[in-house]
């Protein structure tokens, strides 16, 4: 099994008190940040973009964890500065499944680790076929867009499945990275389940408390 990450969401970060907070992330060796960029086409929001992910890599050494919610990545994926250790998510729905291939590829060829994201209404059996070609999987378990909702059902059973497809296809090396509504009680359950990469929000560590003591809380729950 995976040892278990921390994935802060930056867009749940009180944006004036940005730097503090990271140096906080840096104290308590968090493995990455979870950058949401949305095109306001892709899904319903806009948020985050290029400068940000840029400007943030040139300030801390946690590598960075860049969800695309945008709708054709493929020639917009080098804008966003990554490189090696980070990792970049691109939509398994958000452009025509010929360009899915050549997107991972791009994002390989750049140093990052490859993961495909997945909408928490469609089958994970679509992922199989990029198991050869991915680092992870950022399985959704709230439909992109939003911070502070409430996790899907049948989320669990979702990681469940996915896992068993990874280990029994010899892929037990990808990543399971879970999004959306990780609480303190749910986060211990997707672990279980086989997740080993957890972004955190409003939910647990970005929301009320101190963050080393939630942070904390949260590693000691994932054992
Ligand atoms: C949602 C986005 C997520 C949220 C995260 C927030 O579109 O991809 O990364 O930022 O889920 O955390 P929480 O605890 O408010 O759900
Ligand atoms: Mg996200």
């Amino acid at each position: 099994m995976l040892k278990p990450s921390i994935s802060p969401s930056l867009m749940c970060a009180d944006i004036f008190s940005l730097r503090e907070i990271i140096r906080d992330f840096e104290k308590n060796s968090i493995e990455y940040l979870h950058i949401d960029v949305m095109d306001g086409e892709f899904v319903p929001n806009f948020c985050l973009g290029t400068d940000y992910c840029r400007r943030m890599k040139a300030q801390t050494d946690i590598p960075l964890d860049i969800h695309l919610m945008v709708i054709n990545p493929l020639n917009k994926i080098e804008a966003f500065g990554f490189g090696a250790g980070d990792i970049v998510s691109v939509h398994y729905e958000s452009q025509a499944k010929d360009e899915i291939l050549p997107c991972l590829k791009k994002i390989r060829a750049g140093g990052a680790k490859a993961f495909l994201a997945i909408n928490p209404d469609k089958p994970v059996e679509v992922l199989r076929e990029y198991f050869d070609e991915i680092d992870g999987v950022l399985l959704m378990t709230v439909f992109p867009g939003f911070a502070g909702q409430k996790m899907v059902e049948g989320s669990l059973e979702r990681i469940t499945a996915l896992r068993k497809m990874l280990d029994e296809s010899g892929h037990a090396d990808i990543s399971i990275e879970v999004d959306g509504n990780v609480n303190y009680e749910k986060a211990p359950l997707m672990r279980k389940a086989g997740a080993d990469i957890f972004v955190v929000g409003t939910s647990s560590i970005l929301g009320p408390g101190g963050l080393t003591e939630n942070i904390q809380k949260m590693r000691n729950l994932l054992g």
